[in-house]
């Protein structure tokens, strides 16, 4: 490896999720997921999640950018570029429509052989997430998500079915995507997605039924682990969380204990799917609030049985904390303890930007779990414009990615981290997952649709299409 090369056979590719691309969200026998009853929000301004589906809402999901119909000519887009891999989700409600059905949708499995076979046409790996915010509604209505026990089981029938169907077509695999994002406990859309947990106005006790529904799914995860290593050997599955680095907002030691503990709360979700435990300090604040009454045996058993083979995850940005806003031992809710970091820049969607806490990402994740990483997620959502000519200059999005890119070298070729692949967000343009909006782009690829739904959906290569090109050609030398 020259100084400047990534390691041989490093997963350069891009990753979106079935939901916030594919569309025909009630083709081909496919059911209605948590993603098909969210609105359309906007900068700022949350996405409603509707009771089913309500005729007249505006719900940006079920057409998407339609790559159902769309997906041969993204894929060669995606060769194009050199993609070695392709991150994508399999919706669930495209396999099993409810969630409970007693057999599978061959529709379904059939338009998933057939895409993971176009991506091998090229040589282009898939890396799969099982769940990705794409729970079947009906499991959310009828069984109230994952604070349901049963739904272990739906989840991991899901699982093994995929395993057993793909094994000779997909390695690498991620069980639930961001899993840590439920940390968040008051946040509607974050629950919903992660769990399938509705909290209304009223709802009372999240954080308890959180640290509830995350002990089904972090069991549901260990299960599928365990039985996708009996399927295949070789499968590599890991954990997915949303890595965001907590900085605290001064030296002072009571800020530093804050960032600790608030970084305990995020992060606890791949602790136990790297170590097959769960941390002391977990046990001690669930133990201490009377949380999570359902934990048995078996189940700690099977966590330690079902440990990944690698730590998947998303990096946006850093957060900085502040005991002023909240002391270390009063703290529940993270998002009280959050402060502006005054030496970052911020995206238009107000996201610090913060390429060097990639770097300390990665060196603190390697530290703490001893697994391989991969960067799964990565990218600057922003408002594009089209040129006369048809051309799209995005100069901030190549300037994000290589700032970040450059940082990641560092890591692998100095520090020695042991990573596996690099796929930036969206590079494709789709859904935003947190507003609904087309108008939030990631992609190196454009795609003609606007926020109301009009466009004529064509695809055009944007600048950093070209950019990214030349980065996967020389192996990131040239960045
Ligand atoms: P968007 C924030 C909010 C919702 C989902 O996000 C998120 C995040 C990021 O921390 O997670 C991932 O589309 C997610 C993707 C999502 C992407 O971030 O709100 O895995 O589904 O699209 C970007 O700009």
């Amino acid at each position: 490896m020259t100084k400047n090369e990534f390691p041989k056979g490093f997963l350069w590719g891009g990753a979106v999720a079935a939901h916030q691309l594919e569309g025909g969200w009630n083709k081909g026998g496919k059911g209605v997921s948590v993603a098909d009853v969210m609105t359309a929000g906007a900068n700022g301004v949350p996405r409603e999640i509707t009771k089913g589906v309500i005729p007249g809402k505006n719900y940006p999901n079920h057409e998407a950018i339609d790559f159902y119909d769309h997906y041969k000519e993204d894929i060669a887009l995606f060769a194009e570029m050199g993609f070695k891999c392709f991150r994508t989700s399999i919706a669930w409600t495209r396999i099993f429509p409810n969630g409970d059905d007693a057999e599978p949708n061959e529709e379904g499995l059939k338009f998933y052989d057939d895409l993971f076979d176009e991506c091998h046409k090229y040589g282009i790996e898939p890396v799969i997430t099982l769940s990705h915010f794409e729970m079947p509604y009906h499991l959310v209505e009828e069984y109230g998500g994952f604070e349901n026990r049963k739904v272990i089981d739906f989840f991991v029938k899901f699982a093994v079915t995929c395993f057993k169907r793909y094994k000779n077509k997909v390695k690498y695999w991620m069980t639930f995507n961001e899993i840590d994002n439920q940390s968040a406990f008051n946040n509607d859309f974050l629950m919903c997605t992660n769990s399938g947990l509705l909290l209304g106005k009223d709802s009372k006790d999240n954080e308890a039924r959180m640290y509830q529904a995350a002990h089904y799914e972090v069991v549901a995860s260990a299960l599928a682990v365990k039985e996708g290593h009996k399927i295949n050997p070789d499968f590599k599955i890991g954990t997915m969380i949303n890595y965001t680095p907590v900085y605290p907002a001064t030296p002072a030691p009571e800020d530093v204990l804050l960032a600790q503990r608030v970084d305990q709360r995020r992060n606890w979700f791949s602790d136990v799917q790297v170590w097959g435990e769960y941390p002391k300090n977990v046990e001690a604040y669930i133990e201490r609030e009377g949380f999570r009454p359902d934990i048995t045996e078996e189940d700690r058993i099977v966590l330690k049985e079902g440990t990944v083979d690698y730590v998947g995850f998303s990096y946006y940005q850093s957060m900085a904390v502040s005991a002023k806003n909240v002391a270390p031992d009063d703290l529940d809710d993270v998002f009280k303890a959050l402060t502006d970091n005054p030496f970052l820049k911020k995206s238009d969607w107000d996201w610090p930007i913060d390429p060097v806490g990639l770097r300390y990402s990665l060196n603190l994740l390697t530290d703490r779990y001893h697994v391989p990483l991969f960067i799964v997620e990565n990218g600057l959502g922003a408002v594009d414009k089209v040129e006369k000519d048809g051309s799209i200059h995005d100069p901030y999005r190549i300037d994000y990615l290589r700032s970040h890119l450059e940082e990641v070298r560092k890591a692998v070729v100095l520090d020695g981290v042991d990573l596996m692949g690099y796929t930036p967000w969206g590079c494709i343009d789709l859904v935003s997952a947190g507003t609904g909006q087309m108008s939030k782009r990631y992609g190196f690829i454009y795609v003609d649709k606007d926020d109301e739904g009009k466009g004529t959906m064509e695809r055009s290569r944007k600048d950093s299409f070209y950019w990214y090109q030349k980065v996967i050609k020389t192996n990131g030398s040239d960045l």
